[in-house]
């Protein structure tokens, strides 16, 4: 088996979605998406990683201790948990990120598995030399993810309709996708996605 495509499940938690501390507004409505992404891959034999927001109480990250967020995704609450509608398999790769309370980590390359491993060294052993994105938020840990994986030399295919933003000012998100897409990441619909996976 050649090098081949993974798929990257950015942060769908509950804090991230309606009703979280830190809602995406309309976050929960990619989840069908995703869940039918997830499926595709899986039939596929392809990999398919989780990355989770995974916090301590006291970070730099959150404005009480001089960050931009509110408190979310503190490791072992609720809202840290994964959303109950995403359908993950059994025994899914899941990397935290976020743990250093003197940095915001947005990106899934600053991730680590149960294990200590990066989500650079876990994509080189399994092979991987194109990332599918898709998750939340559009402009924080998509768009880093996925400017971090493009300059480390990996094809980027983001899932245009299973991605929100928190657009902390307006127009955030369509500032990330246009940057995203002129450092070469690629953007498709989550329908019909089967056509851009090459055989793993
Ligand atoms: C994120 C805001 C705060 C993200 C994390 O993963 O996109 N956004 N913390
Ligand atoms: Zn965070």
């Amino acid at each position: 088996m050649g090098p081949k495509p993974a798929l990257l499940v950015v942060d769908i938690q509950n804090d991230f979605c309606p009703g979280g501390a830190l809602g995406v507004p309309d976050g929960d409505a990619i989840i069908p998406r995703v869940n039918r992404t997830i499926a595709l891959f899986e039939r596929r034999g392809l990999p398919v990683l989780f990355t989770r927001d995974w916090h301590p109480r006291v970070t730099k990250h959150f404005k009480e201790f001089g960050g931009a967020w509110p408190a979310h995704c503190v490791q072992g609450a609720k809202g840290a948990r994964f959303h109950g509608g995403l359908e993950m398999p059994k025994g899914a790769l899941i990397l935290s990120k976020g743990m250093d309370p003197d940095q915001d980590s947005y990106s899934a390359f600053q991730a680590f598995t149960d294990r200590g491993r990066d989500l650079e060294s876990t994509l080189h052993e399994l092979d991987v030399d194109e990332l599918f994105v898709c998750g939340l938020a559009t402009d924080y840990c998509v768009r880093a993810t996925t400017l971090d994986g493009l300059r480390r030399g990996l094809a980027v295919r983001v899932i245009r309709d299973a991605i929100r933003g928190v657009d902390l000012k307006p127009g955030d998100s369509e500032i990330a996708i246009k940057e995203m897409r002129v450092n070469g990441a690629h953007f498709s619909e989550s329908r019909g996605l089967g056509r851009f996976l090459r055989k793993g």
